[in-house]
Order: structure tokens, then sequence, then C-alpha cells
């Protein structure tokens, strides 16, 4: 007897999705999770994400684990597909508008499914204060923007935001020119961060569009990083650089960002995708 999975993506960040609503436990351990996304000797995917039974009065929980078997808070992109992955397990219309409230280890999380087919998701409100991200580039209780971080022997200057997973965020000319897969191990385990970080590269196109390179937490470089797009936009808001709203595109495709002015909560809209459904 096997598992089964299904395979979703959210623009070519890929996740497999498990059935857990009879346990409150994951079905895999960390390390099974490890060899499930390896793409030579397993299925492939940046992450595995658990439907558990939800608590506290939410109709599910998410808990997932990255590609390195670390378990992270939350995961943008992926709370888009676990809505997708419900709704088909529920048997609802592919075109049904359906908000779920889902238990994250960052809180609560509202994706809605829209009748286009793309998800948007209310993220809640980003934290700013160095305690919060966690960093130890700034005093506890203040905000880090644009302070100095020195990688690869290079000054760089980073603002930091947590989605309730931290992003230490840098504002660049180019994205294609920086070599990610050689520094981004170096922002990602920096001594700044105890628990490591997200690192997002950002190219202001125009105050309502950025273009991002990210090099994750656990998963190295991947197509796409919802909660890294969401940090990036109020990242490009507090250092004066973009709107409110904003287009950021990603090597994957593009995610529409709202940080709202009225209620603080960041609203991402993306696609999430089902690829496959496999026995393990
Ligand atoms: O914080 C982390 O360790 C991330 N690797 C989690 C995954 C983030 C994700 N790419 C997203 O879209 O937010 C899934």
């Amino acid at each position: 007897m096997g598992i089964e999975f299904t395979k979703y993506h959210g623009l070519g960040n890929d996740f497999i999705l498990i059935d857990n609503r009879g346990s409150t436990t994951p079905r895999l351990t960390a390390e099974e999770a490890v060899r499930w996304c390896d793409r030579h000797f397993g299925i492939g995917a940046d992450g595995v994400i658990f439907a558990l039974p939800g608590q506290d009065g939410t109709d599910y929980t998410m808990r997932i684990f990255n590609s390195d078997g670390s378990e992270p808070e939350m995961c943008g992109n992926g709370i888009r597909c676990l809505a997708r992955f419900i709704a088909d397990l529920e048997g609802k219309e592919p075109n049904a508008s359906v908000t779920y409230r889902i238990h994250t280890l960052a809180g609560v999380m509202m994706p809605q499914l829209e009748p286009d087919g793309l998800v948007t998701v209310d993220m809640g409100e980003p934290r700013l204060l160095a305690a919060e991200i966690p960093t130890t580039l700034s005093q506890p209780d203040e905000k880090v923007i644009n302070q100095p971080l020195e990688v690869a022997g290079q000054s760089w200057s980073v603002t930091c935001v947590s989605m309730g997973n931290p992003h230490c965020i840098t504002f660049v000319e180019d994205v294609a020119a920086i070599p990610l897969e050689a520094i981004g191990p170096q922002f990602e385990c920096h001594p700044a961060f105890p628990k490591k970080t997200n690192t997002e590269f950002i190219q202001v196109v125009r105050p309502d569009y950025l273009k991002m390179r990210v090099w994750e937490r656990g998963a190295g470089i991947t197509l796409a990083c919802g909660t890294g797009a969401c940090a990036s936009l109020v990242a490009a808001v507090l250092t004066g650089q973009s709107n409110r709203r904003a287009t950021v595109e990603l090597p994957g495709g593009p995610l529409q960002i709202e940080w709202s002015a009225s209620n603080h909560h960041l609203y991402m809209t993306g696609p999430a995708e089902k690829v496959f459904t496999g026995v393990v």
C-alpha cells in the first residue's frame, strides 16, 4: 500500500501535495520528504505540503517541508497550490469561488479561489522588527532598511521583512547579472540570520513592476517564491521605490502583489496548477 500524492506548481515553484486529513501528524518524515523531492532519485519538487485537519476554528492546517527537510513557517506559492488541492479533494467545480481559512506556523492565511483559475491569498501583515525577522542587523525593536551586510567580500545594502518566514532583500541594477548560485548560500547561512534567510534580488523596472530572482532557504534557486514576492514589494515601498500595488516578475512568471494601505495585509494573486497524480 503506497501513499498517493499530487504534483502542483505555482509559476514553476513545484510541490508534492499529500492528503493528510486523516491525521494531525504528517504522513512522511522529513527524511522521506527529502527523498521524494530529489529530482533524480525521487519525484522532484521544491517541497512537500500536507493538508491536515484544521485547528482553532480553521478549515485546514498546512505543514511543509523544504527539499532539504527543514520546515518553514509559511509558503506563498505552496498555499495557492494547497487551496487548489483541497478544492479538488472536496470535489468543487473547477471555476467555483471558495475561500479557505488555513492554519500555518505563521498564523491564519486565507486563500480564495477565483473563477478565472487564479488564487488570491490574504497573507496577513508583514513583520519588520529585527527580532521578528529574526536578524542581528539592527537593534531587536528596530527595522532593517538599507543596512550594510558583508557577503562574498562585498558590502550589500539589505532590507529585511518577515512574512512569517525570513527574507533579506537587495535592490540591484540588473538581476540577471547576480551570481545567485555562488552568493545565495552565503546570504542564506550568514550569521546575522539565526534562522537562516530567504534571499531576493530585486530590479525596480517601474514603480508598478519589479523583477525578482530568489535563493530560497532550504531549497536553493527556485523559479518563484510567493512570500518572497510579498516581502520584496514591502521592501520596495519602505525604500520609496514602488507603489503599494505592483507586478513582481519571477523566472517562472508574474505575481500581482498589493500591500493594503487600510489593513496593512498583503494580497498575492497568481496561478496554481495540477501536474499529475501518482502513488509511491
Ligand atoms: O522560508 C523558507 O524556508 C522557504 N523555502 C519556504 C518556501 C517559500 C515558497 N517558495 C513561497 O512561495 O513562499 C514556497
